[in-house]
């Protein structure tokens, strides 16, 4: 079992600790925009927490000093990270699990997070109070962004079933793209 300790930084920044699970070490987190969000942080976001969430995940089990996969842990790691909170992550051996981590899991499995001194299992539940222990910034999609591109799919049927090129339905596609390339430039890094 390995340790990482992961401090916040301004940004969110899930693909650069990603990128860094494999070093086996502490480190700080750059203060550089690697987010794929660029919601207005809010300050108090910085202060709600000072000693690291504990979280087991699950160790690869081919390099046990990087993540392994599992979907169920991601979604913790990324909501922690979203929510810009430092944490300890304990890389678990699935294959070879210790007494300490069967104690805290006795079901065996991972995510297991520490929450007010106890240990909570299960990604729904994990998620669920993280929101709501630490609700800024929340999780939902913000009101004015949920509807984003959500005339891609119609406009574009629309320009498919078109037989008038001159009825605007290209066009009306058109608007669609730009605005989302739009959201996309504004708001989205893309990953490397
Ligand atoms: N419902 C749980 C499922 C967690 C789960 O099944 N985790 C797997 C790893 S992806 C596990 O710990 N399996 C135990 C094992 O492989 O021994 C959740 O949402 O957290």
């Amino acid at each position: 079992m390995s340790t990482l300790r992961i401090q916040p930084s301004t940004t969110s920044a899930i693909s650069s600790t990603i990128k860094n699970l494999h070093l086996g070490f502490s480190f700080r987190l750059p203060c550089k925009n690697y987010g794929v969000s660029k919601r207005p942080r809010n300050l108090s976001v910085m202060a709600v927490a000072t000693d690291p969430l504990e979280v087991c995940v699950k160790a690869s089990s081919t390099s046990p000093n990087r993540l392994g996969d599992c979907p169920f842990c991601q979604r913790v790691l990324l909501t922690i990270e979203e929510k810009h909170l430092p944490y300890d992550m304990k890389l678990v051996d699935l294959g070879n699990k210790p007494e300490w981590f069967l104690k805290i899991s006795p079901e065996g499995k991972v995510p297991v997070i520490k929450l007010d001194e106890k240990w909570l299992p299960d990604s729904d539940v994990i998620t669920q109070s993280l929101e709501e222990k630490y609700p800024d910034p929340p999780l939902g999609t913000p009101p004015e962004k949920a509807s984003v591109g959500s005339k891609i799919f119609s406009t574009f049927i629309g320009f498919l079933k078109s037989k008038d090129p001159s009825d605007g339905s290209q066009q009306a596609l058109l608007n669609e793209l730009n605005s989302f390339n739009d959201y996309i430039k504004e708001n989205v890094r893309l990953l490397s």
